[in-house]
């Protein structure tokens, strides 16, 4: 029996986390009675004095940054992760155990000039960017087992400084979000000797209504099962372990689409869209990866308007996460604000 994904409240499975999420599309329509408000931002200028990542400013623990031109890598003047920490473990209970984790916190600025986000950066300035992320993971990647590189952007998402940057963070542990994927990606390439995310890329492909961009060797959907309102998942089209594996072309035309893509986050609401985004592949490890397909994850926190956001609470805090806007209307209404 078919059943109306449209209508009907329902849960969608999530292979790639093996979680459930909460779906009432029948609540998409209800009056809104919170106040939806213009935000008019201000301009930034290119260079600010006072921001501690841009050219030749001082930092927290007294250096200047270089004259750069257009990426800079530092180590965080304030890192979760030390890597001089030694290895031990906790053991004086089952039920109280610790481990102490080396590890290192690094900085990405994404470009000298402070008033640009990576949306409004030059498609060759981004792959420099893509240049920087795979420097990172692959230097990391001979120390640490995980090397995890993101972007916190915005002041929603608690981000400090409007400056376009990232950060990496490298551990010697497999964090709890990556085991997840990894459980899950090995039990299916176990189970049908192929990769999950392929299969999946190639499902939204011939489906298309969850496809919001793609070009010829990336794709972005809203995933069947994203949990965020306007949650995207980028993937490659061909097998791909990790960021280290991205050749030329690849290089070049993920700037490309993560340029469409940031652009059609911005037009949403009318607003430098904010969200966390990183990425994930293998990570470096004995064990086997195979059936590990590289992806990034693009967690937008906003809802309805540039001010309104969602809170994942009460039941979501409590049971499982929920949303209401069914991730194919959220994909059209991405596709709208395209800018090629
Ligand atoms: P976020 O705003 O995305 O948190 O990134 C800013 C990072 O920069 C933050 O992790 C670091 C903070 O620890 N930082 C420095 O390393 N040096 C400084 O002088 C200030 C901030
Ligand atoms: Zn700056």
């Amino acid at each position: 029996m078919e059943i109306d994904l449209r209508q009907l409240p329902h849960r969608r499975y999530n292979p790639l986390s093996g979680e459930w999420v909460l779906v009432s599309p029948q609540r998409a329509l209800r009056p809104w009675q919170g106040q939806v408000e213009r935000v008019i931002e201000a301009r930034r200028p290119t260079y600010d004095p006072e921001c501690y990542l841009c050219p030749r400013n001082l930092r927290a623990n007294g250096e200047s940054n270089p004259n750069y031109r257009h990426t800079f890598v530092f180590v965080n003047d304030f890192s979760a992760l030390l890597p001089d920490t030694p290895r031990e473990t906790l053991n004086e209970h089952p039920l109280l155990q610790a481990e102490t984790m080396p590890g290192e916190c690094r900085v990405i600025c994404f470009s000298p000039r402070h008033d640009l986000t990576l949306a409004e950066m030059e498609i060759e300035d981004i792959r420099r960017v893509v240049d920087v992320w795979i420097e990172q993971t692959k230097e990391l990647g001979n120390r640490f087992c995980w090397v995890q590189i993101f972007e916190n952007k915005g002041e929603l998402m608690g981000c400090s400084n409007p400056h376009p940057h990232g950060q990496v963070w490298a551990l010697d542990a497999i964090p709890n979000e990556v085991l997840k994927e990894h459980r899950q990606q090995t039990k299916y390439y176990q189970e049908n000797l192929r990769s999950l995310l392929l299969d999946y890329a190639s499902v939204e492909q011939q489906r298309g209504e969850r496809v919001v961009v793609e070009n010829e060797y990336w794709l972005v959907v809203t995933p069947f099962w994203a949990i965020w309102p306007f949650e995207t998942l980028l993937l490659p089209k061909i097998p791909l372990l990790r960021l280290t594996d991205l050749k030329k072309p690849h290089r070049w035309t993920l700037a490309e689409i993560l340029k469409r893509l940031l652009i059609a986050y911005d037009r949403l609401f009318d607003i430098s869209f904010p969200y966390s985004m990183g990425w994930h592949g293998a990570p470096f490890i004995e064990e086997s990866v195979l059936g590990w397909q590289l992806h990034a994850h693009f967690y937008p926190p906003l809802l309805r308007s540039a001010t309104v956001k969602k809170f994942m609470v009460g039941f979501e805090m409590l049971a499982e996460a929920q949303r209401d806007i069914p991730p194919e209307q959220a994909a059209q209404r991405l596709r709208e604000g395209l800018p090629f």
